[in-house]
């Protein structure tokens, strides 16, 4: 009678510090820049002790790895990263519903992707498409100051321009559905194929055209403009352009991953991460996008989007499940195979 008990008491112990030990626990998964998840595992766990082991991948590959582990998830939330790739999460299922008492201090355009999700991702910022050339590169080159997208097209830009293929990367995901939105699909498609005979590289980051600009080591990268901006006051010789055209826009997400194993500690960042103080992080690390918390603090030299033409983005369709997969698909066979 006395070993049982024993053994219960010890049991009980095990069972306890199990508990104790998971809500201590985070696995972060970031599609934001190495530099911000860095930042905010490092502020989220000296705010709330929470050990968080992070990982930082581009937006279509955190997809594919939570798609990948659903049966046995590894990661408990995702954060940052386009919102198209959240929101397919959220239609297949890999992701929870999760409504946030933050959510009253939000600005409508991130309650109305929390709206389109049934909860299971928010918008944490957003941020317009457009691209950085290199100011001196092309000068050297004798190549004309672009634009418009279209500009992009023409024959002196060849092995000039840079961008990352939208499979990896949310970026060019954005790109992609922003040109089939802009121009219809059959001209949309047309021009990545002729924007394909300029492309020098496709970078599995889309970030990466502006940094190797910045480094000298290419002309032109289609990026988010806020990347640009980043390169610019950073003191490289980048001029940013916001496309003649008009242009698309991410909305930044944040999502639970479903099945989680420590669904505490990521309910606590979820909160946290909308909440003002940590998003105005952000400015530390030159993260100029448009935060999604009303109080957050924004810096002179982010992109104002209100005096940038910008699409009516259709985050529902281009977020689906069915045309993601079907517009991937078709850049793959269409324009990356030429
Ligand atoms: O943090 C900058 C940023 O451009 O990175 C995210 C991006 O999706 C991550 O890179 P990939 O394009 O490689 O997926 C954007 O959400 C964000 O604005």
């Amino acid at each position: 009678m006395k070993l049982l008990l024993k053994f219960a008491v010890a049991g009980a112990l095990v069972a306890g510090s199990t508990v104790a030990q998971a809500a201590d626990k985070l696995t972060f998964y970031c599609s934001a820049q190495e530099d911000w998840c860095q930042l905010m595992t490092k502020e989220f766990s000296a705010a709330t002790g929470i050990k968080v082991n992070m990982t930082r991948k581009s937006s279509g590959e955190t997809f594919a790895q939570i798609k990948a582990e659903s049966s046995n998830p590894k990661g408990d939330i995702w954060w940052g990263g386009t919102g198209d790739p959240h929101l397919q999460a959220a239609e297949e299922g890999l992701t929870m519903a999760y409504k946030s008492s933050m959510r009253s201090e939000l600005q409508d355009w991130a309650l109305r992707q929390a709206e389109s999700a049934n909860d299971k991702t928010i918008g944490i910022y957003s941020g317009a498409l457009g691209y950085g050339y290199n100011e001196d590169l092309l000068k050297k080159n004798n190549l004309s100051v672009p634009a418009c997208w279209k500009d992009l097209l023409k024959p002196e830009y060849k092995g000039h321009v840079q961008m990352a293929n939208p499979n990896s990367s949310g970026t060019a995901y954005t790109t992609l559905a922003t040109m089939v939105q802009l121009f219809g699909e059959d001209q949309g498609f047309e021009f990545m194929r002729g924007l394909n005979k300029n492309i020098n590289q496709y970078t599995k980051s889309g970030s990466a055209p502006i940094k190797s600009a910045a480094k000298g080591e290419n002309t032109i990268g289609i990026v988010f403009m806020h990347d640009a901006v980043k390169q610019a006051v950073s003191g490289f010789p980048i001029k940013v352009v916001a496309p003649c055209e008009g242009t698309g826009y991410e909305i930044g997400s944040m999502s639970i991953i479903e099945g989680a194993r420590n669904p505490d500690s990521a309910k606590k960042f979820y909160d946290w991460a909308l909440s003002a103080a940590a998003q105005s992080l952000a400015l530390q690390v030159k993260a100029y996008q448009v935060p999604s918390n009303n109080g957050s603090k924004t810096s002179p030299s982010a992109p104002d989007l209100s005096s940038i033409k910008l699409i009516d983005y259709d985050f529902k369709k281009y977020g689906s499940s069915s045309e993601r997969k079907r517009l991937l698909k078709k850049w793959d066979t269409e324009v990356y195979a030429q």
